[in-house]
């Protein structure tokens, strides 16, 4: 069996999706997801000028191979860009094995072992009495679990995934008005002291059996983030996450020294060895790898077998830019994972999304339901990808008071 060609679309209805589809001579065909936010062009021109050159004529069954070959046969080898294309290329693979197989991808991995998988939406207001009501509004959609943010009093400007008015949605995963990103002002002292007593309010309100997860999104300093973790303690967080930017790995140990609150870290991970130690030395709880910029299913599938020997559940990444590709390979992969936590899930439901992806992997009452389709259970409509082109987009730049830039 032959790979025969392979073709990369980018482009979706309000997201740059990077989709690839590669053929075969026995005519089955595999989907991947090559989606990087806000730098989509580089993987799809890493798959165009490098791997669909050398993937022709290769045997799409040999997946664990072909990734070695992407990953160790490339001298310069890692970062988000080249794994998003390894992504897509394993993604389709494994698409083809299941297919070939005429089993959904979750049976190869070694079963269902759950019904549905937990999810979690953003809830978010400008400010709290309107996270409230987006909070209010989700429960009564059934999600059993929200990441949850809100605007802070005196804040200069709005803050992370937060609407500028009352009872906006934020487009804070792309801006689509260009290439030069707008500028959010940032002051983590006026977030110290708002965010804890704002959590507590909200766990008041809505009462113990709410799942409240909260984004820091990499801006605090490691003692801030020791003194906010302990603060939020008698919330009953489901997480905290990414309170300090993940370079500084040691920062964790510090937070872990001074509270309890659960840990979420590694969205932008993109390699096993940049999560290895964290879960090995239990310094988090969740790991937040994406299988798209992860390298697709093969290294995903090692980072869950690494963190279930270290007591660490999932927690993959779902932001609004995921293709349903790449949460379709997440869904097989949670469905089977002994040692699933929660998915972030915000991608399906516009009826333009579902035309471009069908499926009939299923969100009810907060847990999504994985097809039994064979592959990936999703396909790709080559005629609805006409209506759709590359735009441009950003995402913002946070800068101090006082013109200090600062992590978004
Ligand atoms: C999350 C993330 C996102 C990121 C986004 C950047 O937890 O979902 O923090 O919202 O900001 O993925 O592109
Ligand atoms: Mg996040």
């Amino acid at each position: 069996m032959k790979i025969t060609d392979a073709k990369v679309f980018v482009g979706g209805p309000g997201k740059n999706y990077v989709t690839l589809k590669i053929m075969t001579d026995e005519g089955v065909y595999g989907l991947g997801d090559a989606t990087l936010n806000n730098r989509e062009t580089l993987p799809a021109k890493y798959l165009q000028d490098y791997l669909i050159p050398n993937l022709i004529g290769m045997d799409p069954r040999n997946s664990e191979d072909i990734w070695q070959f992407m990953y160790r046969g490339a001298y310069f080898r890692g970062g988000p860009i080249a794994m998003a294309a390894y992504g897509a290329v394993d993604m389709a693979l494994w698409d083809i094995k299941g297919k070939l197989a005429n089993m959904p991808l979750y049976q190869l991995f070694g079963g269902k072992s759950r019904d549905g998988a937990m999810v979690y939406a953003h809830a978010t207001g400008s400010d709290l009495p309107d996270l409230m009501d987006s909070i209010a509004h989700y429960i009564e959609q059934g999600y059993k679990a929200l990441r949850v943010q809100c605007g802070i009093p005196g804040m200069p400007s709005a803050s992370y995934a937060v609407p500028e008015d009352k009872g906006q949605g934020k487009h804070y995963i792309s801006d689509f008005r260009g290439i030069r990103p707008r500028v959010e002002i940032w002051d983590s002292g006026l977030y110290m002291r708002h965010m804890p007593g704002a959590l507590a309010e909200i766990r008041d309100r809505f009462g113990p059996d709410l799942h409240i997860l909260h984004d820091v999104h990499h801006r605090l300093l490691p003692r801030e983030a020791a003194e906010f973790a302990k603060a939020v303690e008698p919330v009953g967080l489901f997480w905290l996450e990414d309170p300090t930017p993940t370079e500084d790995q040691e920062a964790l140990r510090l937070i872990r020294q001074h509270s309890t609150t659960p840990l979420a870290i590694g969205e932008v991970f993109n390699s096993i060895w940049q999560c290895n130690r964290l879960i090995e030395q239990e310094l988090i709880d969740y790991i937040r790898v994406a299988v798209t910029y992860a390298g697709g299913i093969t290294p995903t599938k090692r980072i869950v077998d690494l963190a279930g020997l270290h007591h660490v559940r999932t927690g993959f990444h779902g932001a609004p830019s995921h293709s349903p590709i790449g949460m379709a390979a997440q869904a097989h992969l949670n469905a089977w994972a002994p040692n699933f936590g929660i998915q972030e899930y915000l991608v399906l439901g516009t009826p333009d999304c579902d035309a471009l992806f069908p499926s009939d992997h299923r969100m009810e009452n907060g847990m999504v339901h994985v097809s039994d389709a064979p592959g990936l259970g999703v396909d790709f409509d080559e005629g609805e990808a006409e209506r759709y082109s590359y735009r441009p987009g950003s995402h913002p730049v946070v800068r101090l008071t006082d013109g200090t830039l600062w992590n978004y």
